[in-house]
């Protein structure tokens, strides 16, 4: 189960991932050590996501396969959906300055929640622990 908090332990190759996505140098900085927490409540397929970090909070709803607005803290804007597939969250957002599409995943391995990112043939990972 997704549910519960998660607080940023580690990324894998974000910074690239940042730059890939047109994301400037001081922000990059700012947002590799953001201490992104994120708070999951699961009900079937609706879900209700609480985000906080350095740069914002945030609390988001959305359903699995249900189209939705989503802003970065830089205010890109996205519109996308998150669906269940098994037990992996599978997100497909496309950036509406750009149209450019950015898929993420999210799965829990072990005591960890791991979210993949893919934007542009650039990869990345950010691992959360249980907080
Ligand atoms: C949520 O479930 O947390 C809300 C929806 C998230 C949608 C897309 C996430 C992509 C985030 C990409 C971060 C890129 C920073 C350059």
């Amino acid at each position: 189960t997704f549910n519960g908090t998660w607080k940023i332990d580690r990324n894998d190759n974000y910074e690239k991932f940042m730059e890939q996505m047109g994301i400037n140098m001081v922000k990059r900085k700012l947002a590799a050590h953001d201490n992104l927490k994120i708070t999951i409540e699961q009900n079937g397929d609706k879900f209700h996501v609480k985000e906080s970090s350095s740069f914002r909070t945030l609390e988001i709803d959305f359903t699995s396969g249900v189209t939705f607005d989503y802003s970065l803290a830089d205010g890109t804007e996205l519109s996308g959906s998150w669906t269940m597939e098994g037990d992996t969250l599978k997100g497909i957002f496309n950036r509406k300055d750009n149209g450019k599409q950015l898929t993420t995943t999210r799965i829990i391995q072990g005591d960890e929640l791991i979210q993949s990112y893919n934007y542009e043939g650039v990869d990345a990972k950010r691992i959360f622990k249980r907080s």
